[in-house]
């Protein structure tokens, strides 16, 4: 863990979030500012900064995320359309610094993103 980020401190139970699915590697929680009807973050609980930052030992954890985002998709009845988005980099729109998914349902979302 570490102590300054976010993100970490909500996967720790120190800082509050409404978690919609936790498992032993992954955590899912509502964004806090959210962009679409449904958006919600699903983050690996172990800390790794940005997607620029995976290591191959990170493989099976990110599997998990993404197999969470499959699950939660189902548990709140969005599984039939909805956007998976990750920045990574400060340029693309990362704010916070540990790895989450944004998984947004509920509108139309238009393409190219923005
Ligand atoms: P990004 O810009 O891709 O790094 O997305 C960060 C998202 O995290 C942004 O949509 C707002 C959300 N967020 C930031 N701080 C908190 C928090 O304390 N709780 C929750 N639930 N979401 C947060």
């Amino acid at each position: 863990m570490v102590n300054d980020c976010v993100f970490c401190q909500i996967a720790a139970g120190l800082h509050p979030a409404d978690v919609v699915y936790e498992s032993g590697t992954v955590l899912a929680f509502r964004d806090i500012h959210p962009q679409a009807p449904t958006h919600i973050l699903i983050i690996p609980r172990k800390h790794i900064a940005r997607i620029a930052d995976l290591q191959p030992a990170d493989a099976a954890v990110m599997g998990d995320v993404m197999i969470a985002a499959r699950l939660v998709a189902e548990q709140i009845g969005v599984d039939d359309a909805f956007r998976l988005v990750v920045n990574s980099g400060r340029s693309a729109g990362q704010s916070v610094f540990h790895i989450h998914v944004h998984l947004l349902a509920g509108r139309r979302f238009g393409w190219p993103p923005g």
